[in-house]
């Protein structure tokens, strides 16, 4: 059975794992769309997959697996063992896994929290929030800068640099400068120029993220049990 990724169009989790699986070419997948707007993550049959009603999600002939970082390392320990994308020397692969988790825990999480989530939800951005953002970009220079290496953990592309190209494209998102940060802006850059094919995902992403910007989406109906929504009237 051919791989499927239950996919959110904008949502960078879910654009990362894409960049993975298209990266490992030639391995076959299957994209199959969930609609955020409709709700379909929030169903009991989701939830049967994913009981944190997340997406993205994995199956691989019936084993179900979601967190987008545990999906990248399991789709190329599982398919492409040896591959520079996720190098198996452990040295290597601590360096990917810290940034991995650095932009789970910290980068994405704070530059999700002032970038979109104010715009899928009633939620404000902050001057805390800003502190945070700016913070995160500080640490992710600093990373880059004492690496030194062309890419975000190695001297080519790993399975950490696209989590943090879709995260720092949600600066993007909202036309926030970050010039400031040498660093990250030249990798960013590089990386676009460099990884066309890979770009083009997140660049797809964040064309509905704008336009999402330009017309707030109305979420009241989901109800979500967790993010305040805005009713809107048109
Ligand atoms: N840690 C998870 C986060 C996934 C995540 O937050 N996905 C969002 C879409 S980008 C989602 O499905 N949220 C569900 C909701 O807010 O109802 C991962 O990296 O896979």
């Amino acid at each position: 059975m051919v791989l499927k990724l239950y996919y959110l169009e904008d949502g960078p989790p879910s654009l990362s794992c894409r960049q993975v699986l298209e990266a490992l070419e030639p391995l076959a997948f299957e994209l199959v769309n969930v609609s955020f707007y409709h709700g379909e993550h929030m169903t009991e049959e989701f939830g049967k997959m994913n009981p944190q009603k997340e997406i993205p999600v994995l199956e691989d002939d019936g084993f179900f697996l979601s967190e987008s970082v545990a999906i990248m390392q399991y789709i190329c320990d599982k398919y492409k063992p040896g591959n520079r994308l996720y190098p198996t020397d452990p040295k290597a692969r601590a360096i990917v896994n810290h940034r991995l988790l650095f932009n789970l825990t910290t980068y994405y999480h704070d530059l999700v929290t002032y970038t979109i989530m104010p715009i899928y939800f009633a939620y404000e951005r902050t001057p805390e929030g800003l502190k945070r953002v700016h913070r995160a970009l500080d640490l992710f220079d600093t990373y880059l800068q004492r690496l030194g290496t062309s890419h975000a953990a190695a001297d080519h592309l790993t399975i950490a640099d696209f989590p943090l190209v879709n995260s720092t494209m949600l600066l993007e998102v909202i036309d926030f400068d970050f010039s400031q940060y040498k660093h990250v802006t030249k990798w960013y850059n590089d990386f676009k120029k460099n990884h066309p094919a890979s770009w083009a995902v997140s660049a797809e992403g964040m064309r509905l993220m704008k336009n999402c910007a330009a017309n707030l989406p109305d979420l009241s109906h989901l109800n979500h049990p967790l993010h305040p929504t805005r009713s809107i009237k048109k």
